[in-house]
């Protein structure tokens, strides 16, 4: 026996995602329903070789149903997502808006698993947001042997984050550039995107930080340790899919570069590729459609005495969204639903 299994937000770039992953890992499916809000109405999406046409999620009846991959953004969530709770069916969430709520348990399956059971307080499962996701599979393996004090990170972001329109955006803009009677407005960033870098993500902070650099200093405090000290510069990149991270470590213990290397070899989700040799390191062009999260670039801080500096690399739309709930799902069957 499997699921019923809804998907808010089929229509989107993460909705379809999750579509594709739920095929890919053979999600036990018993029955599936796609929604979309009433602009995407009847849109066909594929689910495996089968193809499916969206229903309202407006008066989508929840009752009955085990649980919903929410694709929709905080508003919509903010409106549908009580409403599916209440009805019995578990929300696994990919906005921001429950994440930060100590209610609502945001998990990353290889970090804090265990995070699953209190999903009954609300319900609701939060999903992180991308460039945290990959970045603390990286992470809690060395946090559990050498203690981390404190992350500088600097991000890589790929355009794919802010959704479709950002995705013709640096389209229209490098076409444009090649061919100058091209016009294009830029509609999504305030910037130009093509071959240029934007170290603005989400909206500025009182503190002259950005809501994206805030998210990935609280969700790492919830998701691994709320001791962990954390700074971020987060920057757009020219990239369609893959976000990249610097991540520069600080822990509380000597940890040598080879045995976090081997450290990182072992560790779930993750693939290491570090050869000191010219393309010996994963870009996120070679990440995009993978599960996994990629690491390079080990090595000594010597700056510091405790000082480890990494390369991670990952498909932001799986890792970072589509994939993380999806394993979400499997987990919450696994340990608290029990069909499958
Ligand atoms: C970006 N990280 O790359 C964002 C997208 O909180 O789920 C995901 C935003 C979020 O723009």
């Amino acid at each position: 026996m499997g699921y019923r299994v809804v998907v808010a937000g089929a229509t989107g770039n993460v909705g379809r995602e999750m579509l594709n992953i739920l095929a890919e890992r053979q999600f036990p499916v018993d029955e599936i329903a796609v929604l979309a809000s009433r602009r995407s109405l009847g849109t066909e999406v594929t689910f495996g070789d089968k193809t499916l046409k969206t229903q309202d999620l407006d008066t989508f009846d929840f009752t009955g149903w085990d649980m919903a991959l929410f694709a929709i953004g905080s508003d919509a969530t903010k409106q549908y997502a009580p409403k599916a709770a209440k009805a019995g069916c578990v929300v696994i969430d990919n906005s921001s808006l429950y994440r930060y709520d100590r209610d609502v348990p945001l998990i990353v399956p290889e970090v804090n698993p265990e995070a699953v059971h209190g999903y009954d307080k609300k319900n609701i499962i939060a999903n992180p947001n991308c460039s945290t996701a990959q970045m603390v599979v990286a992470l809690k393996p060395l946090h559990d042997r050498a203690k981390i004090k404190r992350v500088v990170v600097s991000t890589y972001q790929s355009v794919s984050g802010s959704g479709k329109d950002a995705i013709d955006e640096l389209w229209d803009q490098t076409k444009a550039h090649y061919n100058p009677t091209d016009d294009y407005q830029r509609k999504v960033y305030p910037k130009d995107i093509a071959f240029n870098v934007i170290p603005h993500i989400d909206v500025f902070l009182d503190d002259g930080s950005t809501k994206e650099e805030w998210k990935m200093v609280a969700e790492t405090k919830k998701i691994i340790d709320p001791s962990i000290k954390l700074t971020a510069t987060c920057v757009r990149v020219p990239v369609f899919v893959g976000h990249s991270e610097a991540i520069n470590i600080e822990f509380e213990d000597f940890l040598d570069e080879d045995e976090a290397r081997d450290i990182l070899r072992e560790a779930p989700g993750i693939m290491v590729i570090d050869k000191r040799e010219d393309g010996g390191y994963v870009t996120p062009k070679e990440c995009v459609g993978d599960f996994a999260t990629f690491i390079s670039r080990i090595r000594q801080d010597s700056t510091l005495d405790n000082g480890l500096n990494i390369w991670c690399v990952s498909d932001n739309l799986r890792k970072g969204a589509a994939l993380n709930a999806v394993q979400i799902a499997e987990l919450l069957g696994r340990e608290v639903l029990k069909k499958g």
